[in-house]
């Protein structure tokens, strides 16, 4: 797949960072099992590091990686600026399904920050009402940071008239590092 093209290009240059804060103590090892299982060991050098506060719950995932969860694809335009114009295929990862992955339960708002320190709070509302997605790719091309990538939060514009609003264009984060819950 891509992860060649993608190292080449290097567009990253540090560790992305998704750090699971999560609030409860109980049950680390379980959360842990599922963070590793989440993310598979990787050489690749475009990575995605889930980490959580305490030693254990730590994972690096890749582009890979998230290729390897279930995948799903919006077909959607976006507000003006935040992508080309038209409807474009947007796949990626559904932030309900990572977050579930994470350990994150309804009611759990998540924290999504970027490589520029911009950050957002995603209610599970939306999850729920949007089930927005972690965009890797747009038309089957791995996003670059110049446009946005590799990461970026790609809620169902078309689909939903009530996401036509300056929240959700704010809301729409990209150059993710980081994805936090408590
Ligand atoms: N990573 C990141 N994502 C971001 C922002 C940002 O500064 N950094 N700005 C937000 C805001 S305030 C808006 S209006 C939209 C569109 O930003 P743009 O017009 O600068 O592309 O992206 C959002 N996502
Ligand atoms: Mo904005």
């Amino acid at each position: 797949m891509e992860i060649s093209g993608l190292n080449q290009r290097r567009v990253v240059t540090g560790a992305l960072v998704i750090s699971v804060l999560a609030t409860s103590v109980g049950h680390a090892a379980d959360q842990a099992e599922r963070q590793m299982a989440l993310c598979p060991p990787s050489n690749s050098l475009l990575v995605l590091r889930l980490s959580a506060l305490g030693p254990n719950r730590q994972a690096t995932c890749d582009i890979a990686a998230l290729q390897a969860l279930p995948q799903r694809e919006l077909v959607t335009s976006l507000p003006t600026g935040l992508g080309p114009p038209g409807a474009h295929r947007w796949q990626g990862v559904s932030l309900r399904l990572l977050a579930q992955r994470m350990g994150a339960t309804p009611g759990h708002d998540l924290r999504l920050a970027a490589l520029n320190d911009y950050a957002v709070t995603v209610p599970w509302s939306d999850l729920e009402r949007y089930d927005p997605i972690v965009a890797h790719q747009r038309n089957g091309v791995p996003l670059s940071v110049r446009e946005k990538g590799p990461l970026m939060l790609v809620y169902p514009f078309d689909a939903h008239p009530t996401l036509d609003t300056q929240q959700y264009l704010n809301r729409s984060i990209w150059h993710i590092q980081a994805i936090t819950f408590k």
